[in-house]
C-alpha cells in the first residue's frame, strides 16, 4: 500500500514538473527553470520595473552598496537589475560605462541574493573593424563571424571570455546564478554593427544560432535565458522576420524609448503584438528598455508608461542608465530630486507594478 502511495506521489509530482513550462534550453539548470516559471507566474500578476546598471552608480553616487536611485525615491530596490558587458570582450577590467566587471559580478550576486533578476546586455565592439558597436560601416561584420568568416576565431576568443565572465557568476554555494542574456538588441534599427541594414535574416539567424549552441555545447552553459529584443516595429511579420527560433529564445521583448508625440500609441501597438506573441510561444513577454523626458513630463512613469501598458501582460519593463555625473536629461531612472520622482511614487504604489520587495 505504501509503495503504490509512493508510486502514485512520485507518477503526480512527474506530471506537474512536466506540466510546467521549460526554457529553451533542455538542459538548463534547475535554477534557470525556476526563474523562467517564476517570471511566466509573475508576468499573471503584475509589471516588474526594472533600471539598467542600477547597483552600480547612479546620477550622483558610485559603487555604493545597498543603494540605488530607484531606492532613493521609493524606498525599495528594481525588481529586475540590468548590466551591461561592453568591452569584456577586449579583456579590460573595466567596462565601455566604466564598471569594473568585478563590480558587475558582485552586483549581480548581490541581486541575486536579494531575490531580484539579473539581466545582461552586450554592446560588444565591431568584430570586423574594431570600431565600436556603434560603427555601421560594413555590411560584412556579421558574415566574417560565422564559421567560415574570416574574423571567426576573433569571435570565438570574445565568446570565451564571455563564457569566463558567465560560469563565474555563482552564489556563495557555488550554483550558477541564472542570467537573462541579450545579445544582438534593437537589430529591427540600424545604429548597431548586427541591425538590420548590416546582414541578411539568414546571416543574423545563424550568428544567434551559432552563439547560443557555442556557450550551450562547447562551454557547458545552461544557467542563462535568452531574450530577443526588437526596437520599435508595426507588425507580427516585421516583429518575427529575424527570430532565430523557439528552441534558442526564452523571452520575446522590444526596446522603445520616448521621442515624441506619437510614444504612447507605438508603444501600445508594440506591447500589444509582443505579449500576443509571447502568449501564443508560451514565451516571457517584455519591454526590455524605454526611457522617456523624465525630467520635462513630470508625470511620465504614471500618464504615459504606466497607463500605456497596464492593459497588457508583460514581464517588466526596464529604464535604461543613471549614468553618473551627466546633466539630469541623460537620466532614464528616477533620482532624488527629480522632477519626476512624487509621479515615480505612484508608479511603485500602482497595483501593477511589482519591485523588489513584491518577487521574493
Ligand atoms: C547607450 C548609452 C551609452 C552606453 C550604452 C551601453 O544607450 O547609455 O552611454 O555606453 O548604452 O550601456
Amino acid at each position: 500500500m505504501k509503495t503504490r502511495l509512493t508510486i502514485l506521489l512520485i507518477i503526480m509530482s512527474l506530471a506537474t514538473y512536466a506540466a510546467k513550462p521549460k526554457p529553451s534550453d533542455p538542459k538548463a539548470t534547475p535554477e534557470a527553470v525556476k526563474l523562467y516559471q517564476k517570471m511566466l507566474k509573475l508576468q499573471e500578476k503584475g509589471l516588474m520595473f526594472g533600471h539598467q546598471d542600477a547597483f552600480a552608480y547612479g546620477t550622483s553616487w558610485y559603487a555604493t552598496e545597498g543603494r540605488s536611485d530607484v531606492k532613493d525615491v521609493c524606498g525599495d530596490h528594481p525588481a529586475i537589475i540590468g548590466w551591461e558587458l561592453g568591452h569584456l570582450e577586449l579583456g579590460g577590467k573595466y567596462s565601455l560605462d566604466s564598471v569594473f566587471f568585478d563590480n558587475i559580478r558582485k552586483g549581480i550576486q548581490n541581486a541575486h541574493k536579494l531575490g531580484g533578476i539579473n539581466t545582461i546586455s552586450w554592446h560588444f565592439r565591431n568584430v570586423l573593424t574594431g570600431g565600436t558597436a556603434w560603427d555601421v560601416t560594413s555590411k560584412k561584420t556579421v558574415a566574417s563571424m560565422l564559421p567560415v568568416g574570416e574574423k571567426h576565431q576573433l569571435y570565438l576568443q570574445y565568446l570565451d571570455k564571455l563564457a569566463t565572465f558567465m560560469l563565474s557568476l555563482k552564489t556563495e554555494k557555488g550554483t550558477q546564478i541564472p542570467i537573462l542574456f541579450r545579445p544582438f538588441h534593437e537589430h529591427t534599427g540600424s545604429w548597431f554593427w548586427w541591425g538590420k541594414n548590416m546582414s541578411t535574416v539568414d546571416e543574423y539567424k545563424a550568428l544567434w544560432r551559432f552563439t547560443v549552441n557555442y556557450l550551450r555545447n562547447e562551454k557547458n552553459i545552461h544557467h542563462l535565458l535568452y531574450g530577443y529584443s526588437t526596437d520599435r516595429f508595426s507588425s507580427e511579420e516585421e516583429y518575427l522576420e529575424r527570430y532565430p527560433g523557439d528552441d534558442l529564445i526564452d523571452m520575446v521583448a522590444f526596446d522603445l524609448y520616448d521621442r515624441g508625440p506619437e510614444y504612447s500609441a507605438t508603444l501600445s501597438n508594440c506591447a500589444k503584438l509582443v505579449s500576443k506573441i509571447g502568449a501564443e510561444k508560451g514565451k516571457i513577454a517584455a519591454v526590455s528598455e524605454a526611457g522617456g523626458p523624465i525630467s520635462k513630463n513630470a508625470e511620465w512613469w504614471t500618464k504615459t508608461l504606466l497607463e500605456t501598458l497596464r492593459p497588457y501582460k508583460l514581464s517588466y519593463v526596464l529604464v535604461w542608465r543613471n549614468a553618473f555625473n551627466q546633466p539630469p536629461h541623460a537620466a532614464f531612472g528616477p533620482y532624488k530630486g527629480c522632477p519626476s520622482e512624487q509621479d515615480f511614487v505612484k508608479f511603485y504604489n500602482d497595483p501593477k507594478t511589482l519591485f523588489l520587495k513584491d518577487i521574493r
